[in-house]
């Protein structure tokens, strides 16, 4: 896995079967080590028949149970570690915005090739070393910060800690340190758009030149918008603290076509989300990853809830790209028996003249039915005409009939990290 792609790249470039072989012998040595030193693996294997031994080919993982996050939960806090207590040198946690956290650890291990795939992950994007990386995810139990932090440090940047929040101070930081990278919320992101406003500052004259943006669903009409608004190149980053934390995968900014999933330290699958059965290549289902490398807290076959789907690789022919995360399994919207998802009301905002890219989706029950309504900040001159085309694009484009509230242009919460963009009140 030494020899890179062009002599100064750090993505690798394995032939295929070179890939293969060294992911099945993860793989393997990873199945006994949670099945000798996690009981609630030994318990899950034994109880479906099977057994380390049984896997003699990547196919043979499909046999194995999967990981949910309630099972995460339910062994909180140290229960799922695979390696004593004193040997774990970092811990996170889960946003866990209902009930339980999760807790996840790392050995020095598992920290050095956190530090390693994000740094690739962030030469994908197109940052070098040198370069001043902005970092606005928060740092803390969230693995955004930190995470982030450790890769762009290891690949020779100049880090600029901010965390999330105090927006005017995000903006005097980066007019004056000149980053030309930011790495941060794409929801946060417009918050700082508006901060440079307010400040008196076009966010297009500001230094920089490349965004790194993850942790929530971020659309293609959202990157035309962050594009626009800040005259740089948004690129996608993908992640999540059961796995790792961010650098599970990366868009390339030559091609911006999806991330590229770093295989051989994650092995992806996707399966059918009602069934759990595998689908071929190119269906779309639910994201699942299984541990190649990690020590501390390797995880088998663990459903994210995320909604994607395998696609071959481009500019870095050895990795499969995942598509862009669209949703979620479980911030999907039934709304009178039409599935809806966040990230469609999103395109349709963004896709009208006069509203601004700051919006809420709210659940009610009326009579008995469930309203979804449109809460979307617009200037007074174009309130009818905003209402109006995001209601017509609704029926038009997924076929239902949503409410909408334009209401005065700063009015809506902004988001400092992840944004919440569902806020539910329906009955029962
Ligand atoms: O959000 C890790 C991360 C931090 C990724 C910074 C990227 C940048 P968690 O808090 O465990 O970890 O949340 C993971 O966030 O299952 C997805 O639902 C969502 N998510 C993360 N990245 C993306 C993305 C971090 N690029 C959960 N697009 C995941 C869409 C994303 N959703």
């Amino acid at each position: 896995m030494q020899r890179l792609i062009r002599s100064e790249s750090l993505i690798p470039a394995p032939r295929p079967e070179e890939l293969r072989e060294l992911q099945l012998e993860r793989l393997q040595r990873t199945l006994r080590h949670v099945y000798g030193h996690v009981p609630f693996y030994r318990e899950k294997f034994d109880a479906a028949g099977v057994h380390p031994d049984d896997c003699r080919d990547l196919e043979d993982l499909a046999k194995f149970p999967t990981t949910s996050k309630d099972d995460l939960r339910a062994n909180y806090p140290y229960g799922m570690f695979a390696v004593p207590r004193n040997l774990v040198r970092r811990v996170h946690a889960s946003s866990g915005t209902t009930g339980q956290p999760t807790l996840v650890g790392y050995t020095e291990g598992d920290l050095s090739v956190w530090a390693e795939v994000m740094a690739r992950s962030l030469w994908a994007a197109g940052v070098r070393p040198g370069d001043a990386v902005h970092i606005a995810y928060g740092y803390g139990l969230f693995t955004g910060g930190l995470g982030a932090h450790y890769g762009a440090e290891r690949l020779g940047c100049t880090v600029i800690p901010a965390s999330g929040g105090m927006s005017a101070r995000q903006v005097r930081l980066i007019t004056d340190l000149q980053p030309k990278v930011i790495m941060v919320t794409p929801s946060y992101l417009l918050a700082l758009a508006d901060a440079f406003e307010t400040a008196g500052i076009d966010p297009r004259s500001s230094s920089l030149k490349i965004g790194v943006f993850g942790a929530e669903p971020w659309t293609e009409g959202m990157r035309a918008e962050i594009e626009d608004r800040f005259a740089l190149d948004a690129v996608d980053v993908y992640g999540l603290s059961e796995v790792i934390g961010p650098g599970v995968a990366q868009e390339s900014i030559e091609t911006k076509d999806g991330p590229h999933i770093w295989e051989d330290h994650f092995y992806p699958e996707i399966v059918d989300p009602a069934t759990g059965g595998v689908l071929p290549q190119g269906d779309h289902g639910e994201l699942l990853f299984t541990s190649l490398s990690k020590t501390a807290m390797p995880v088998i076959r663990y459903r994210t809830r995320d909604l994607s789907r395998l696609l071959p690789g481009t500019v870095y022919p050895a990795f499969r790209r995942m598509e862009k995360v669209s949703g979620r399994t479980d911030d999907m919207i039934i709304l009178r028996g039409v599935n809806v998802f966040p990230s469609q009301i999103e395109e349709i905002v963004l896709a009208t003249a006069g509203a601004s890219p700051h919006f809420r989706i709210v659940l009610t029950t009326a009579d008995r039915l469930d309203q979804l309504t449109v809460e979307v900040e617009a200037p007074p001159q174009s309130r009818a005409r905003v209402a109006q085309g995001i209601s017509a694009r609704a029926k038009q484009t997924i076929g239902i009939r949503v409410a909408v509230e334009v209401v005065a242009p700063g009015s809506l919460e902004r988001s400092e990290g992840k944004l919440r963009r569902v806020v539910d009140r329906r009955e029962g």
